[in-house]
């Protein structure tokens, strides 16, 4: 495979690139800018004028996309083809959300609608005759992230009478902290794992199912535990009736399953409709990636300002700042997406991909941020990209609270692209009446460089919909960007490691057998764990 940064639009870029743009200057002498930089579709505005580009760099962006092949790359992903070579897998997660589903797919979304239906009018019923008000769904990773991130994302549209929690943490504090507050006679489990065999949830699971048991007895687990795995038969293994354990595929990788049965809880906390709804969404915004031509494709323009932004302006980090509280883990989730599938410096092909790849994606939704770590993003000298998420309107709302959230969003992106000079800190300190030898001391501790770029992308509202389109955005980003890095952004070889030499230490640590072989911090740290 010829390599992209060898390729003329590369070049042209890396030619750009030398001379810097100052977002100040460009706003100031194109009154413009935010039409010529903006995009507007479906419910969603994507501002990018504040990105440190312009027609030519844009021109060049867009030359790279065909260089890369990016419309052959989406072709064979829609026809099923074996993307996730390493694994010999298809990527599918967009079969998951295809209004026309295959039979498979609709037969298990069904079984979701029922179970839902259930569930919500109370039909379905624990060991001891009681409704079920409380749902924990066991998980991690892939089976985690998306449904939490979505359920928090919702919280308006919760059903009533009915909390879904999370645990995927190892460390047992997740769980027991979790239990502590639930009644096992009205607690349903969801065991969800694609394949059913991750250590964290496999000891979340049994230690769940001791703690219903040892309340409700062994005959309880059926009416107790439902799961959502790839591995029927290690469901059927730990206990779970066949009838309750929703099925998906291999095709449907774990940080892109959040539109299979993984979605369970969400679904259950939402409804089956608003789950719909969802799919919908980023169904939506799939037909806008497959046709919309690249110049006003969101996803595409948001891949190629972070291919610009980390390979010609050297951007290390990525920023995820939503304001919006209900968005408060689409950072973390964004962060399993982009560094989990991107996050790799072996291509496609077994060569050095030869530049840089995933930024550090970190976030926290304003106003949060602005009081902890946006001093740096504003006066620590490194280039930061941020992504501002906004609504227009609140999806919960009190007098006083929404304007002000949206103009402090604003004023956030407007102060770090215009900056400060030090002639203007003089000029307001002197206005307000300070005199001159203090002037001097404080003036240059007030200046802000500016010139840090951002996107804003605002949403008419947050649901359902336009929840699943904003996800499916981000998926479709991270798939392009995988494909002009050169990388399989499907698999997740880098996590593997850890996990062999976990295992290795586990049974040093339980004294199962002696320990040797290890560098000396690890036997200190051992041997320090047993005194
Ligand atoms: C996601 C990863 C990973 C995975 C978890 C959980 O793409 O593969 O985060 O989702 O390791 O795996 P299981 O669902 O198999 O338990």
């Amino acid at each position: 495979m010829k390599q992209l940064i060898e390729t003329p639009a590369w070049q042209t870029l890396a030619t750009l690139s030398r001379h810097s743009l100052a977002l100040r200057e460009l706003f100031a002498t194109d009154p413009q800018r935010f039409g010529r930089f903006s995009l507007n579709h479906d419910g969603l505005l994507l501002d990018y004028s504040k990105q440190r580009v312009n027609s030519e760099v844009m021109a060049a962006l867009h030359a790279l996309w065909t260089s890369a092949g990016v419309p052959a790359w989406i072709a064979k992903m829609r026809a099923g083809e074996p993307i996730n070579a390493s694994e010999g897998r298809a990527v599918l997660h967009i079969a998951l959300r295809e209004p026309a589903a295959r039979p498979e797919v609709r037969a298990v979304l069904e079984k979701m609608r029922g179970f839902c239906a259930d569930i919500h009018s109370g039909s379905w019923r624990g060991a001891t005759g009681e409704t079920i008000c409380d749902v924990v769904n066991i998980g991690i990773g892939g089976s985690d992230l998306g449904p939490k991130m979505a359920t928090q994302a919702l919280a308006a549209f919760h059903q009533p009478n009915l909390r879904v929690h999370y645990v995927s943490n190892l460390d047992a504090a997740h769980l027991v902290t979790t239990l502590a507050r639930l009644d096992p006679k009205r607690t349903l489990f969801i065991i969800a794992s694609k394949t059913f065999t991750t250590q964290e949830t496999m000891t979340n699971a049994r230690s769940a199912r001791a703690w219903l048991v040892a309340a409700l007895g062994e005959a309880a687990v059926a009416r107790h535990f439902v799961a959502g795995s790839t591995n029927l038969a290690a469901v059927a293994q730990f206990g779970i009736d066949p009838a309750h354990a929703f099925e998906f595929w291999d095709w449907v990788g774990g940080r892109f399953s959040l539109w299979s049965a993984i979605g369970l809880p969400l679904a259950l906390a939402v409804g089956f409709g608003n789950f719909e709804r969802l799919l919908a969404g980023a169904h939506a915004m799939d037909q806008h990636f497959f046709t919309a031509p690249v110049a006003q494709n969101l996803p595409a323009t948001l891949a190629l300002l972070g291919i610009w932004n980390t390979n010609f302006l050297d951007a290390a980090t990525q920023a995820v700042l939503p304001y919006s509280q209900s968005l408060e883990h689409l950072s973390r989730y964004l962060q399993q997406l982009e560094m989990e599938s991107n996050g790799k410096q072996v291509g496609r092909d077994g060569q050095p991909v030869g530049c840089a790849t995933a930024p550090v994606v970190w976030g926290e939704p304003g106003t949060n941020g602005q009081h902890a770590f946006y001093q740096l993003i504003h006066q620590g000298g490194r280039l930061i990209p941020c992504d501002f998420i906004a609504l227009k309107q609140a999806d919960f709302d009190l007098p006083g609270h929404h304007a002000a959230l949206l103009a402090n969003c604003f004023a956030q992106s407007e102060a770090l692209m215009r900056g400060k000079t030090l002639a203007e800190v003089r000029t307001e300190l002197k206005a307000g009446g300070m005199a001159e030898e203090k002037i001097q001391q404080l003036a240059p501790l007030k200046v802000f460089p500016g010139n840090q770029p951002s996107t804003t992308l605002l949403l008419d509202r947050l649901d359902p919909y336009s929840l699943g389109q904003l996800i499916a955005l981000y998926e479709h980003k991270t798939f392009v960007q995988g494909i002009l890095w050169g990388l399989n952004s499907f698999d997740q070889w880098g996590v593997e490691y850890g996990k062999q030499l976990a295992s290795r230490l586990l049974p040093m640590l339980e004294g199962k057998q002696l320990v040797s072989g290890l560098d000396s911090s690890t036997t200190g740290l051992i041997a320090a764990c047993k005194t």
